[in-house]
């Protein structure tokens, strides 16, 4: 419909914005500019962008039609894309015009930014990965198609209550989603339950087919993802799942109504909710069969786009890179090969070696809880067929594996497909490892401790299958156009290329010497901390300083990242700043962030210390001015977008051997806070690329972590020993944060001194020790301010374009196709 935008691929001109605009506002919501809501106004912006990116969309599809690219294929049950309007105007090089041409309506574009409600179909680190890594495959001109479930439900949003985590349901598709168009015509059908039988083909071969309880309907809802500044818009296609009869005839002629409706109820019950568990296996019916759904809807349609480009099922392998996001998709392994053989008729073993070279497995986690098993008799019940083809692979598996290694018994039992132990289980990430051609971790350390430890046996088998790819975040989104003062400073320093080509932002350390920079860079950064200030103002009712050090804590909340060792460190300032009421402290805000799986009561209490302190901190006027404790609600993408830019010191303390990689860790590295952590995950990498002097290392290294549980830990004699921790702990314990309550935190007291499966009292004097080196460092602002412009420029290696270069050339053997212009 519209004239004035999307003919062809040229930039609209400002007058064209504002054209289009005002037609979206009358034609598409029909308000004029005196009557609109501030929904309405974003609502024609957003169709006013999507107009932009229609045409560039259109030619990429064609254009990979045109020449059979191979394809990558991310599957993912989660995409964390966060809001869509200003990444977009950013990726079309648009920002200056478009907000010039809505200044000129009278309206801020950031006012209607604002009014975007983020889809929050993740639950952090893994769906936000997806989503920094679908913007980098466009960026790089890599054919690629993100395939996920559209959840009607995203993860739950969070407020606090009383200083207790409450749980809201996220309506996110409330006002419609402008960014998303529905291709009911490449719906495919998906069968649930039942059972199989054999029957003799036509040939007089012996088949099998399943005969389903069920079946539901998978709807693809396809969105754009442009890259920055190219003319190419890969495809996130999201499924959702519909009743494949919108009634149930025989039950309507019967005349029960209701009971007809009912069905179509259930069905599209599958992608209601996103399952709110962040590295917890719950082994529930439903999710299995939302894995089962959305991998299930993605094969069928390759399969359809591989036979409509009139190529043969037998070369999929050549046509799509299939990348398994940690375990939810690797049911994919068996269901490629029920359709290639059930259906498509081709032989076991072509099919096996087409699926083989078609996947590509990454671990995302090495906490045993996180690893996915279903058990076997739910299995069965949900997916028939797919037990008897697991038991198929698995016998042909283990007895490549008896060959190998003769009569070690212990090994099979360790590396079968099925778990034995006891009530018997599937297990998800054996069968990704047997299926893929590739499997990787996410940071050098977590790829190095999956060898020796969760897939030793089959690094043993396959040494030649294993490689690391470390993981990476977005410059567009975490920097481009969440620090904008930042943007501007470096690209009048060192011009804008490095938002493309993220190596060279390393250009810029040089200017860590120069005063005239540095000067800017620290007021850019006070800027970025007064509006933060002022949302946790309106969103907490806590009034914080400016100039104290920003000290940020923003992940999700669990034992093992340790958020409670920060709280014992606040504890212990507070402690000695009523002992001696001079003492000489940096003024500090702690600012905590994340939400808690709602059933995880542990991580629940948790945020509770972590108010209870806050209120009791905040309100002591002996301290107020130099402690403050704050705990921001609803942790996201968008509230990400303004704490990274006003951080100065990132907290990265999970015990060493436990955090994968973390990728927040990156987004503040980036935005220039130095870190203070542990040897987990990507902190030795950051730690390696920005220098040891921009750094705050404490703690357990992994390999003393493990010496140390070998040998025995008693986190007792830590309590004993320790006359500070000693009495931050007994603080807690008293009920002097709660109110009097002793009970209350108990739980997590008595924990920390019996088990301290974290080993919180084994790092505490380090940790505390450590930040009182933060503390001397940052009393010297100029020096501080050169090691955060030098922390920043050597983050170069953090771009997940980076990481998905190592995908591209190392996995998946693909190249980008640039899209003509
Ligand atoms: C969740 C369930 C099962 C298996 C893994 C997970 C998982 C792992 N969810 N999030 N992660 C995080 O993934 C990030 C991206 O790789 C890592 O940076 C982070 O360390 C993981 O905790």
């Amino acid at each position: 419909m519209n004239a004035a935008l999307g003919r062809d691929r040229s930039l609209p001109t400002r007058e064209g914005l504002k054209r289009a605009f005002l037609d979206h506002l009358l034609y598409t919501q029909n308000k004029s500019l005196a009557i609109a809501s501030r929904n309405d106004l974003y609502q024609a912006l957003a169709h006013t962008i999507r107009d932009c990116m229609l045409r560039t969309w259109f030619d990429t599809a064609s254009s990979y039609k045109a020449k059979h690219s191979r394809m990558v294929a991310y599957l993912s049950a989660e995409f964390l894309m966060g809001p869509y309007l200003g990444n977009n105007v950013l990726n079309l090089g648009l920002m200056d015009e478009v907000k010039a041409a809505i200044a000129e309506l009278g309206l801020d574009f950031d006012d209607l930014a604002n009014q975007e409600e983020e889809p929050g179909l993740g639950n952090g680190g893994l769906g936000r990965l997806a989503a920094c890594f679908i913007d980098s495959l466009a960026s790089l001109e890599i054919p690629a198609i993100g395939y996920g479930i559209r959840y009607e439900y995203g993860i739950f949003y969070q407020t606090i209550i009383d200083g207790w985590q409450v749980e809201n349901t996220d309506k996110w598709l409330r006002y419609g989603n402008p960014w998303e168009i529905q291709h009911a015509e490449w719906s495919v059908e998906i069968k649930l339950g039942g059972r199989t039988e054999t029957y003799t083909d036509d040939a007089g071969k012996f088949r099998v087919r399943w005969v389903p309880e069920k079946t539901v309907a998978g709807v693809p809802f396809d969105s754009p993802i442009l890259g920055y500044r190219v003319n190419t818009a890969n495809t996130l296609r999201l499924w959702r799942a519909e009743a494949t009869e919108a009634f149930d005839f025989p039950t309507f002629n019967r005349g029960d109504y209701l009971g007809a409706v009912s069905k179509k109820v259930t069905s599209e019950n599958l992608t209601k909710v996103l399952y709110p568990n962040d590295e917890s296996d719950q082994g529930k019916e439903l999710r299995l069969e939302q894995q089962y759904f959305f991998v299930s809807c993605s094969l069928q349609d390759m399969l359809r786009i591989q036979i409509n480009r009139g190529q043969p099922v037998t070369e999929f392998h050549l046509a799509f890179a299939i990348q398994l996001n940690d375990t939810h998709p690797a049911i994919g392994v068996a269901e490629l090969m029920r359709l290639l053989v059930d259906e498509h008729q081709i032989v076991w073993e072509q099919a096996w070696d087409v699926t083989r070279q078609t996947f590509a497995y990454t671990n995302h986690t090495l906490l045993p809880e996180a690893l996915e098993r279903w058990p076997l008799k739910l299995f069965e019940r949900v997916l028939p067929r797919h037990l008897e083809i697991i038991y198929e692979i698995n016998a042909r598996f283990l007895n490549e594996v008896r060959i190998r290694f003769l009569g070690d018994e212990s090994r099979l039992s360790r590396l079968s497909l099925i778990d034995e132990s006891g009530e018997r289980y599937v297990r998800m990430a054996h069968l990704a490892c047997v299926g893929s051609s590739a499997i990787n971790g996410v940071a050098e350390l977590h790829s190095e401790l999956l060898k020796r430890d969760v897939l030793a046996d089959f690094y043993a088998m396959w040494p030649e299958k294993f490689t690391n790819v470390t993981n990476g975040v977005t410059p567009r989104r975490w920097i481009a156009l969440s620090n904008p003062r930042q943007t501007s400073l470096v690209s009048r320093a060192i011009g804008n290329d490095w938002i493309k080509d993220f190596s060279r932002i390393k250009e810029l350390e040089p200017f860590a010497d120069d005063a005239g920079f540095a000067a800017d860079w620290q007021a850019i950064k006070r800027d970025n901390k007064i509006e933060l200030a002022g949302q946790l103002l309106q969103r907490t009712g806590i009034r914080v300083d400016p100039d104290s050090m920003f000290d940020v804590q923003v992940k999700r909340i669990h034992e093992y990242k340790r958020q409670h060792l920060a709280v014992l460190h606040i504890v212990a300032l507070y402690h000695r700043l009523k002992s001696d009421p001079n003492l000489d402290v940096v003024p500090r805000t702690f600012i905590f962030g994340g939400k808690a799986a709602p059933g995880y009561h542990r991580a629940k209490l948790i945020i509770k210390l972590i108010t209870s302190v806050g209120d009791v901190v905040n309100n002591d006027p002996a301290v107020r001015d130099r402690l403050k404790v704050v705990f921001l609600p609803n942790f996201s993408v968008t509230r990400g977008q303004r704490i990274y830019p006003a951080a100065d010191l990132s907290e990265q303390i999970s015990l060493a051997g436990k955090e994968a990689s973390g990728t927040g860790n990156m987004k503040f590295a980036m935005n220039g806070a130095l870190t203070i952590g542990t040897m987990d995950g990507a902190n030795v990498e950051i730690r390696e690329e920005v220098g040891a002097d921009q750094f705050f290392l404490f703690g357990l290294t992994a390999e003393e972590v493990y010496a140390l549980r070998a040998r025995g830990y008693s986190p007792s004699d830590y309590y004993r020993n320790n006359a500070e921790l000693h009495a931050v702990l007994d603080l807690i314990r008293s009920g002097f944060f709660s109110r009097g309550d002793a009970n209350l935190f108990a739980p997590l007291i008595d924990e920390l001194m019996h088990t301290d499966p974290y080993m919180l009292l084994v790092d505490y004097q380090s940790y505390v020790d450590c930040q009182g080196e933060v503390d001397r460092t940052y009393r010297d602002t100029q020096d501080w301010t050169r090691r955060s412009i030098l922390n920043a420029a050597r983050s170069g290696k953090f771009s997940s374009d980076r990481s998905i270069r190592d995908y591209a050339e190392r996995v998946w053997k693909v190249g980008p196709a640039p899209v003509s212009s």
